[in-house]
């Protein structure tokens, strides 16, 4: 039986792919890291619950020995709008603790996920059906740290042999927890704002697309990869995923089908319009489908029904 480590458990993909971790290995099997955010409930006791702070070796290196670690699932890291605000933090938590769990990882052998992005890719990207390997000249603090997760990861791999492995993800929508600080973070306040006040004012402009999964997705996507024959594995560390591309009026119009009185005006913010103007808006993932079979369920009305039912009785507690 896998014994894993999942880092930043307390974030908006860790709180869930804990559980998700949890309900296919068994509780105990699957450790949640996290440091300041306090954890739920159902995250604290369902399973072994530790504080680590990555950016100290020694403490990933204690729980990893203490429950005998072979995976480790990083999520511990800034987003995108945070990491602008506070590049050198960025730089700490995104690059050094990822530098700390891959030692770590030596060490002990285990196997490492690491989350990429969308960010990952710049202006002189080709925006339209980006292809799995192209330009990758990010221009804000997220992305520069993320490329080097990404090229981090393939030295590991490639130096040491060990077993890393990662998604580039595109924007990220729930209803368990909100994201902290990134660019696509209208596309999940959308919803909550729909339900509670029928109009939502969104800060990314009209007419800019971008990537965007509905987190049931995301979780089997990193599950999946984890679990994918090694050898079918071209593109380790970094395959594009995505489950739909959309503008901030294309999800209005959906959210409108559901909920008719639904408003949605403009309140631009510049950092994070700068940040999704240079952004993909549509990534080709035909590499993930053909080397691990990368398949997800959820399009713009699907993921909008499930959303607006979920969050509706989430909302009424
Ligand atoms: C962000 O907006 O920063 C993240 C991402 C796309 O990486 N959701």
């Amino acid at each position: 039986m896998k014994k894993i480590l999942v880092t930043g458990s307390v974030g908006q993909i860790g709180s869930e792919l804990t559980m998700e971790l949890r309900k296919r290995y068994g509780n105990d099997n699957i450790v949640a890291g996290g440091r300041k955010t306090k954890p739920s409930e159902e995250l604290l006791n369902s399973g072994p619950f530790e504080v680590v702070d990555c950016t100290n070796l020694e403490a990933i290196n204690d729980i990893v020995k203490k429950y005998n670690i072979d995976t480790i699932y990083h999520l511990a890291a800034l987003l995108s709008a945070v990491a602008e605000n506070n590049p050198q933090l960025a730089w700490q938590v995104n690059v050094n603790a990822l530098v700390n769990v891959l030692e770590v990882a030596r060490e002990h052998n285990c196997a490492v996920f690491t989350p990429s992005s969308i960010g990952a890719f710049g202006p002189s990207t080709p925006s339209d059906n980006t292809p799995q390997v192209t330009i990758q000249r990010p221009t804000t603090m997220y992305g520069v740290t993320k490329v080097s997760g990404e090229l981090l990861c393939d030295y590991y791999f490639k130096k040491f042999g060990l077993d890393t492995r990662g998604l580039r993800y595109p924007g990220i929508i729930s209803y368990v927890t909100l994201p902290g600080g990134g660019t696509t973070d209208y596309a999940v306040e959308i919803y909550y704002e729909a339900i509670k006040n029928k109009k939502y004012t969104s800060f990314i402009k009209e007419g800019t697309k971008m990537d965007m999964m509905y987190m049931p997705d995301a979780v089997d996507a990193a599950i999946d990869l984890m679990e994918a024959n090694p050898d079918k594995l071209i593109n380790r560390n970094a395959f594009n995923v995505t489950a739909m591309s959309f503008a901030p009026e294309d999800i209005a119009a959906e959210v409108k089908k559901i909920i008719p009185e639904f408003t949605m005006d403009y309140d631009v913010d510049p950092l994070r319009q700068g940040i999704a103007d240079s952004w993909p808006d549509h990534m080709d993932d035909s590499a993930a489908r053909e080397e691990w079979g990368w398949n997800p369920k959820y399009d713009l009305a699907a993921m909008s029904r499930d959303m607006i039912e979920k969050l509706t009785l989430k909302l009424e507690q």
